[in-house]
């Protein structure tokens, strides 16, 4: 069958190539790099998919403003977007573009098998549609403005379209959606944008456009080439195209479809839990098992857009701040699912306190007295004390805790489990007072430097997908062969006499104008 349960497919949205990569791109990519990482250390065979979404009239548009051909204007942006995964240190397995070749034959296939099976008819379309969100409007929900312009929901400039199309019988599938929703009540997730969904199924289905003709940069239907295919039942397909159909027997077809999960912003959760799965179900192919719509970002509480000229640049973040710094803010700042704002000063309050000074100094304690007081060497531990064995057991649960909130995408509360653990072993570092210790029992200090190096080891396994440059540094101050770092060897032992490089800090301080 399908999947076996060692398998896990992950997909960012593909995104648009009218404009060029930003914060929200890079979040949405960098939510699944944590989730594709966290899956690879625990043993999973996994599929890390994102790509670029070329067609339909906004990118159209987009080159013609530009005076270049579409071609041209596509291959230049969806670079920007793969030079992106370098810079986040994404470890994306495939990237896909819709102008490849693979997907043109995958979406006249699915094309085919919606037709075979009476799902798709010719019609003609008059209503409105918005450019920008490249998406159909009822009457119902556009509004005219004080200038008697009409708009789309929050605000989308719409114009009137009305051309002969194909129609998708999406007005059929309302009832199964909505057992779909009932039965596997995690398919949306998190829960407060199920509820949106079930209101808007239950609200009745139209069907749905699915051809366009009064412009061609698209997939053209197979048999009416007059028509090319709506933007997104393309680009909905590209998460099949990219392992293998329409050639099902595909060995990674076979291992990763259906994908585990589809992690998209709130804006586009209508098209990946209700036209989506309604294809699917309408082609006789199988379902994803989950939808993520994570919250909006905004800039010092304000949207980012280009004319407002506040689009944050995650190159210019990475700069500012650092990579690692700027994945663990935007993975621990806000709970996933909910809207966050960026804002510098929380970025380097983040900065210095998590990082700097509470994990960093965590781990420059032990090991710059393990340098100075034992020869550099992992000590040899005595009879461990209760204060040993509670921080050993807080830490040792952190995999369990951990692996229990990533499967419901909880980023940030994960994190905070894990700064539970940073804070008790802090404490657990005061109480004990290594340096004191040197003078009145050595052998005490000794076995709380042993621990502390346990409790290092176990952090920074655990932080991995979140941080992985700055991880690598710990378990290398740690001796950690890179063979053992997977979860595989969570309960391994620190083994006393390991000689240990030279101590160096790992999270700097902010050192900008304003620290
Ligand atoms: O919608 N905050 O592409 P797109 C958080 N091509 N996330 C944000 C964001 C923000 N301010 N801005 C953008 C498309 N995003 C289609 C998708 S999928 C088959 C086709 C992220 O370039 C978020 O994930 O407009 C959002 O859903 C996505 O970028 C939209 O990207």
């Amino acid at each position: 069958m399908s999947n076996d349960n060692k398998s896990y497919y992950i997909t960012t949205p593909i995104y648009y190539v009218n404009d060029v990569p930003h914060i929200g791109h890079a979040y949405t990519s960098l939510a699944c790099d944590v989730m594709a990482r966290f899956k690879r250390l625990d043993g999973y065979d996994v599929h890390f998919l994102t790509g670029t979404d070329e067609h339909g009239q906004k990118v159209e548009t987009s080159a013609e403003k530009k005076g270049v051909d579409p071609k041209t204007f596509t291959d230049e942006v969806s670079q920007s977007f793969r030079d992106l995964l370098g810079v986040m240190n994404f470890s994306n397995d495939d990237f896909i573009r819709t102008t490849e070749e693979r997907h043109h034959k995958s979406c006249q296939a699915i094309w085919e098998r919606l037709i075979e099976r009476g799902e798709i008819y010719l019609g003609s379309y008059a209503g409105w549609y918005a450019v920008r969100d490249e998406a159909f409007y009822t009457e119902k929900e556009v509004t005219k403005d004080e200038k008697g312009d009409m708009r789309g929901p929050m605000g989308v400039e719409v114009a009137w379209v009305e051309e002969p199309s194909y129609f998708f019988k999406l007005s059929a599938w309302g009832d199964r959606l909505l057992e779909l929703y009932d039965s596997q009540p995690d398919f949306i997730l998190p829960k407060s944008r199920r509820n949106e969904v079930i209101s808007f199924v239950k609200g009745g289905l139209h069907d749905l456009s699915v051809s366009r003709t009064t412009f061609n940069w698209g997939v053209p239907v197979p048999g009416d080439d007059k028509h090319i295919m709506y933007v997104w039942l393309d680009a909905l397909t590209n998460y099949i195209t990219a392992v293998g159909f329409p050639d099902e027997s595909k060995d990674s077809y076979q291992k990763f479809w259906p994908a585990d999960l589809h992690m998209v912003g709130k804006d586009i959760l209508r098209f990946h839990a209700v036209y989506w799965p309604a294809f699917l179900m309408a082609a006789e192919l199988p379902l994803p098992k989950r939808v993520f719509a994570h919250g909006w970002w905004t800039n010092e509480g304000q949207k980012i857009s280009k004319s407002v000229g506040n689009v944050i640049d995650p190159h210019k973040l990475i700069e500012d701040y650092g990579l690692d710094q700027t994945r663990y803010f935007l993975m621990r700042e806000v709970p996933f699912g909910n809207d966050g704002d960026f804002a510098h000063e929380a970025m380097v309050t983040r900065m210095n306190s998590d990082l700097a000074n509470a994990l960093g100094n965590l781990c420059q304690r032990g090991l710059s007295m393990i340098a100075k007081n034992c020869e550099g060497k992992i000590p040899v531990p005595g009879e461990l004390s209760d204060e040993d064995r509670t921080l050993q057991d807080s830490v040792d649960a952190l995999l369990e805790d951990v692996r229990g909130e990533l499967e419901v995408q909880g980023f940030s509360r994960a994190l905070e489990r894990i700064w539970q653990s940073v804070s008790a072993a802090n404490v657990y570092v005061d109480d004990q007072a290594p340096w004191a210790l040197r003078k009145t029992d050595l052998k005490r200090m000794e076995t709380v430097l042993y621990v502390l190096t346990g409790v290092y080891r176990k952090l920074a396994l655990i932080l991995q997908p979140y941080m992985p440059d700055s991880t690598s540094s710990i378990l290398e101050l740690l001796a950690v062969d890179e063979s053992a770092r997977s979860f595989e060897s969570w309960n391994y032992v620190m083994e006393s006499g390991t000689e240990l490089p030279k101590p160096a800090g790992v999270f700097p301080r902010y050192a900008g104008p304003e620290a």
